[in-house]
Parts: C-alpha cells; sequence; structure tokens
C-alpha cells in the first residue's frame, strides 16, 4: 500500500449547547473512528482529535434558556459529551475544549500572524442591531429569508437548507432571535478574510486537483460556491462571548467562532502531544501527514473554503487530503432537533442499553447517511440486531466456540486433509480483509460493514453445508478439520470486527483466549497466512456477544418519542391575543348559521380554494373556500359546519362567494372545522 504512515484525523468539534445525538454519530463520530482504529491496526501513526466547540452564538443562546452562565452550559455538555464517548468507545486520541488556555493562545497567535501579514481587510460598516437587546446580531442571533433558495429560517452565518454561507446583511427580512425584534443597522468595525483573493488557489487545489475523488456532494458544493463567486468573510464579532481578538481597538469584539474551532483541532493536537511528549508540528506541517476532515454536511463551507483558506493564508500548514463529509440521519422520519428533544441522545441510550453500544454502532453503520439522507427507526434498530447481530454472527461464533468446548475441550484441532469446499471457504475468507480495507479507505463504511457481516454468513453456510454435529457420530476425523477452519473463520471476525464492534471483537478474543496481539495480523498479509488459530490453542468457553432485543425495548423507546410530540406540541401552542372589545351590537350584526355542504369542485388552475355549495337553511348558496390543500371535495360534502352568512359577497376569481365557513387549526397546521354537537340541529339554525 502507498499510503504514508501519519494520519491527522479529525471529527468535528462539537457544541456543548447539548448532548451528542445519533446524527452527530452516525454522520461523523462513528466513521471517524472505524476509520481511526483501522489505520492504527494497520499500523499507522494515528492522531484522532476533537473537542468541545464552546464558543459562538449557540452557548450564550442556550444558557439564556436554561437560566445560567454560558460557563455553567460548557461545563455540563462538554461533561457529557465527553463520558458518552469514551463510554461508546469513540477513541479519540484527544478529546480537548476550545475554552482550554492552549487553544486561546493559539487561536490568538493564529489570528495575529494573519494580521501581521496583511492578510485581513479591516472595514467598518453597518451592521443588523437589535436595539432592544442591545447587541449586533450575526450568525445564529438573527434569522432570515436565505437569499439563494428561499429558506425562511437561515442563519446570519448559515443556511441550513442550502448549505450556503452567508453574511448577516444579505439575509431577507431579518429578525432577532433575542428579541424578535426587527434588527436596524449600526455601524461597526470588523476584519474580515478576503475569501474573493482564494479563489484561484481554491480552484487549483479542489477542482483542478485531484478532488474528483472527493465525495460527489462535497465536491459538488465546493465548485458550485467558488464558480458562483467568493466573498469576503468577517472573522470577528461584536459579542462578549469567544476569544478576544488580539489587537488594538478591538474591545469588546471576539473571534467568529468558525475561525477559532476549526483552530480547535490544531490546539487539541498540541495538548495530545504535549502529553505524550511528542513534537505536534508534523502532524499539521508535514507534506506526507494525510489530514482528514469527518464532518456534517452543513459543515462543508467551513472545512472548504474558509478553513483551508486560512491555512494557505498562514502558509505552514498542510490542507486536507479529504473531508468525506456525510448527509443527514433523520428519527422516524423527522428532522432531529436538539432544540425539540427530537434525538436518540448518546448518553441516554447508553444508561438504557448499557451493553450494547456495538448494537448502535452497527445499526448507525448499516444505514449510515452515506450518500443520501437515511432514517433511523427503533424497528430497523431492532431488526438489524435481532437477525444480523444475533442471528447472523452471534449465532455463528456460538456454535463454533460451544462445539470446540463440546468436542475437544477448548483445544483446536489438528486438520486432516482439506475438502474442495475447506479450500474455497479458506481462500474466501482470506480475501475479506483486503475487500473490507478497500472500502474503508474509500470511506464506504456501509459496504465495509456488510463486507463483515459477510464473513460470519460464510461461516454459517460452511457449518449449514458441512453439518459436524451430525458428522461427529460417523466421522470424527472430518469433523476436526471442519472445526478447525469454523475457527479460523472465528478468529478473523474476532480480527476484523475491531473497527466496528469494538466491544464485541474484545470479547470474542477474550473468549478464543488470545489477547488480541497475538492474533493481530496485518490486513493485506491475511491472504498470505495460513493459521489463524493454531492446533492445540486453548478457547475459553462461550459467551453470548449479543442478545435478542424485545418488542417492549423498543415500544418504551417510542413511547418516549410520542411524549417529546406530545409536550412539543403543546410549547407551540401559541395563543393569540385578545383582540379588541366588541360591543354586543357588534356581535349581534354577525349572521352565523349552521349549514350543509350539499356539493363540492376544485376551482380549476387553483391549489388552494374550493367551491362549495352550502345548504344555510335561507338558501343554497355558492362560498369560496381555502380549504383544498386539506381537504378532497368528496371529504366535506354532507358535513355540517359554521357559516357566517352576512359577510358582504365577494368574488374570487371571479366567482362570486357569498359567506365564510368557520375554521380553526391544530397546532400541527391542519385545519378543522367548527362543526359541534349539532345532531339534530337543522341547516339555518342561528348561532348566538
Ligand atoms: N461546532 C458543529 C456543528 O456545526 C460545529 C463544528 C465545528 S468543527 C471545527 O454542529
Ligand atoms: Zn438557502
Amino acid at each position: 500500500m502507498s499510503t504514508p504512515g501519519r494520519y491527522t484525523i479529525t471529527a468535528a468539534l462539537p457544541y456543548t449547547n447539548g448532548p451528542i445525538h445519533i446524527g452527530h454519530l452516525a454522520g461523523v463520530y462513528v466513521p471517524a473512528d472505524i476509520y481511526s482504529r483501522y489505520l492504527r491496526m494497520i499500523g499507522k501513526d494515528v492522531a484522532f482529535i476533537c473537542g468541545s466547540d464552546e464558543h459562538g452564538a449557540a452557548i450564550p443562546m442556550r444558557a439564556r434558556k436554561e437560566g445560567v452562565s454560558p460557563q455553567v452550559i460548557i461545563d455540563k455538555y462538554h461533561a457529557i459529551i465527553k463520558k458518552s464517548f469514551a463510554d461508546f468507545g469513540i477513541l479519540f486520541d484527544n478529546y480537548s475544549r476550545t475554552s482550554a488556555p492552549v487553544h486561546h493562545e493559539t487561536a490568538s497567535e493564529f489570528f495575529r500572524k494573519l494580521y501581521d501579514d496583511g492578510k485581513f481587510i479591516e472595514e467598518t460598516s453597518e451592521q443588523l442591531y437589535d436595539a432592544e437587546a442591545d447587541q449586533f446580531l450575526a450568525d445564529r442571533f438573527v434569522v432570515g429569508t436565505c437569499p439563494k433558495c428561499g429558506h425562511e429560517e437561515a442563519y446570519g452565518d448559515q443556511c441550513e437548507k442550502c448549505g450556503s454561507s452567508l453574511n448577516a446583511t444579505e439575509l431577507i427580512n431579518p429578525t432577532s432571535t433575542i428579541s424578535g425584534a426587527k434588527p436596524t443597522l449600526k455601524q461597526t468595525k470588523h476584519w474580515y478574510l478576503p475569501l474573493d483573493q482564494y479563489e484561484d488557489f481554491l480552484r487549483e487545489w479542489v477542482l483542478k486537483g485531484h478532488k474528483k475523488d472527493w465525495k460527489t456532494n462535497v465536491y459538488g458544493q465546493i465548485k458550485s460556491w467558488v464558480d458562483d463567486g467568493l466573498r469576503p468573510r468577517a472573522v470577528t464579532r461584536d459579542l462578549d462571548w469567544g476569544i478576544p481578538v488580539p489587537v488594538e481597538g478591538a474591545e469588546g469584539k471576539v473571534l467568529y467562532v468558525w475561525f477559532d474551532a476549526p483552530i480547535g483541532y490544531i490546539s487539541s493536537t498540541k495538548e495530545w502531544a504535549t502529553r505524550e511528549g511528542k513534537d505536534w508540528e508534523p502532524y499539521w506541517k508535514d507534506k506526507n501527514t494525510k489530514l482528514i476532515h469527518f464532518i456534517g454536511k452543513d459543515n462543508i463551507v467551513f472545512h472548504c473554503i474558509i478553513f483551508p483558506s486560512m491555512l494557505k493564508a498562514e502558509g505552514s500548514y498542510i490542507l486536507p487530503e479529504n473531508v468525506p463529509a456525510n448527509e443527514f440521519l433523520n428519527l422516524e422520519g423527522n428532522k432531529l432537533s436538539t432544540s425539540k428533544n427530537w434525538a436518540v441522545w448518546l448518553h441516554e441510550y447508553l444508561e438504557e442499553f448499557p451493553d450494547k453500544q456495538d448494537v448502535l454502532r452497527y445499526v448507525l453503520t448499516a444505514n449510515a447517511p452515506e450518500t443520501k439522507d437515511n432514517d433511523f427507526t427503533w424497528k430497523d434498530f431492532q431488526d438489524r440486531n435481532n437477525s444480523e447481530l444475533v442471528g447472523n454472527f452471534g449465532n455463528f461464533v456460538n456454535r463454533v466456540v460451544v462445539l470446540t468446548n463440546k468436542y475437544y475441550d477448548g483445544i483446536v484441532p489438528t486438520p486432516n486433509a482439506f475438502s474442495e469446499l475447506d479450500l474455497q471457504t479458506l481462500a474466501e475468507l482470506k480475501a475479506y480483509p483486503a475487500v473490507i480495507s478497500s472500502s474503508i479507505e474509500r470511506y464506504r463504511f456501509r459496504e465495509a460493514g456488510q463486507e463483515l457481516m459477510n464473513i460470519s454468513r460464510l461461516g454459517n453456510k460452511y457449518l449449514q453445508d458441512e453439518e459436524p454435529w451430525k458428522l461427529v457420530k460417523t466421522n470424527e476425523e472430518r469433523v476436526k478439520t471442519i472445526m478447525y477452519v469454523a475457527l479460523q473463520i472465528t478468529a478473523a471476525l474476532a480480527i476484523v470486527s475491531e473497527p466496528f464492534l469494538p466491544f464485541t471483537s474484545e470479547k470474542l478474543k477474550n473468549m478464543l483466549g488470545t489477547n488480541g496481539k497475538e492474533l493481530k495480523i496485518d490486513w493485506n498479509e491475511i491472504s498470505t497466512k495460513e493459521v489463524l488459530l493454531p492446533a492445540g490453542h486453548q478457547v475459553k468457553k462461550s459467551q453470548l456477544l449479543f442478545s435478542k432485543i424485545e418488542d417492549a425495548d423498543v415500544q418504551k423507546q417510542l413511547d418516549k418519542l410520542e411524549a417529546t410530540k406530545k409536550a412539543n406540541e403543546a410549547e407551540n401552542k401559541i395563543v393569540e391575543p385578545q383582540k379588541e372589545t366588541a360591543t354586543f351590537d357588534d356581535f349581534t350584526k354577525l349572521d352565523m348559521r349552521i349549514g350543509t355542504i350539499v356539493s363540492a369542485e376544485k376551482m380549476t388552475k387553483t391549489k388552494k380554494l374550493l367551491i362549495l355549495k352550502v345548504d344555510t337553511g335561507i338558501n343554497t348558496r355558492t362560498i369560496v373556500s381555502g380549504i383544498a390543500e386539506h381537504f378532497t371535495p368528496e371529504e366535506v360534502i354532507g358535513k355540517k359546519v359554521t357559516v357566517l352568512v352576512n359577510l358582504a359577497p365577494r368574488a374570487l376569481r371571479g366567482v362570486e362567494s357569498e359567506g365564510m365557513i368557520l375554521m380553526t387549526e391544530t397546532p400541527d397546521g391542519k385545519l378543522v372545522f367548527l362543526n359541534p354537537d349539532t345532531d339534530g340541529v337543522n341547516p339555518g339554525a342561528v348561532i348566538s
């Protein structure tokens, strides 16, 4: 293999504004961990780097919501996140935090270097300002309509719908997320990185470089941004939470979170190197080091345009070799959301399924959103556990270890001559590591995970074909050979599963009576090595690797989500303020009657309108109603409804409408007719 020896692997620094959920895991941490574990196994020098992202608007916003200081928030979530990653077996070489002194120093120095080298533009301009809150509005402090795609909830620095990076002043109809106020404009000074000056560099590096083998979503996004033309980007903010801008005349200003956060990868590497007595610089400056960023798709612009331009401007750093960004994972059909609590939280999962880390790792890999958004469902989680992990992998291993104990007191038997099928099975087995390694090296973790399962499928099929439990009565010598072959497959599983299912791999190695070190083989050499477990080796008793997940376990999780849905609905019930007082005379002017819809048809060339004929008791009249997106004509015919009959007639698309049907709305926006208990009430009955 021609890969160089040193890898710096980064996983996006999670914001400490909430715990880790399955979307983060599937998009970033599980694939990054598989990749890093694999590289360590094949003997590479790996720095797998992460840490908490503790600056930016997300933190003070969460603090405000919980009624505590930002420091309390970052300490709380940093602790939860760090522990849950460790308990889940995400094996970072270092997990730091951007509030650490080493990071403040590193980020300040980086800024200062670009400042001294004249890489910034200093500019005073009008920025969005919330007079009520006495604060400038950037990033998540302001939402508005995205000028690129029309999404109505784009943030001041980015539209999460189309991924565009934005300046707050570009938002259409901006609103302050602090007070809800319409922002005004106010002058302020900031430092800008002139990204437009890096277009040629980016074009050369990504578009003409060898980056065509990057994932198409990543390459495509970069190309379209560069083709659209880049603009200078402010790298400072008027905020009191963050790293102070380290130059004169910048009081009250901090570094933009997306300026400091990626430098967090560098400071975390420094922290690790100091602890390990290593030199950090080769991991970031040696041209032979491969730098790989694992991120979610909403972070592409920052890792492929802004951070590389910063590194280029600084001048002494390497650039990423690849940025294998993933798409998003949904949960039971809905977008994962920290603020809506629509998530499976890692720390809660670990409490509820304390010995099932590998099940979640496996399901998130099998269903990873590598090329498109995917959906996590508890049913799929249960099915994959019960049929693939218990039924396939676990079942194979258990049969082999139980039979070895039963027939040979756990001692690997000496084989006799191999049959055609034995040789073919061993040859197939030997081919797997290279196949899996090739998938991993191309960031195709789903594929790699499926190939892993194919190893135990191979084993199960072999046992099923050979049926040693039957043959043992008639041909003991043959059974020795069969069990010997099956044990080699088991040993291969123990090794090859490590990056994917580290807890299982550990247990299995233990069961096979090896600490794994003896078993350790070069992934590319397995094809030349004959034997993993030699004859005469003692294995231990079988322990179950996986256990069944019952319907009740799944139902419990679904009930929890249902409760979240209900709570969200209740919270979203925004009650309209009461209107001005109406006199009794005002009220009696309104003539409201019970009516029956007798016919309905869609108005042609419109989406929203139905033409109804309504029996009001007074007469049968035409009423045009904007309900066509909620009801088909068939659904409404025969319905008893409440009608305002003396509303001045008006023409809608040329059809005269004489009255109005009264409706209300559910929290999720479904229209409902006002037809109270009107059994026995005739059309024309007056409402008073
Ligand atoms: N804190 C993660 C996010 O967008 C963001 C990543 C920083 S990586 C340098 O959720
Ligand atoms: Zn957009």
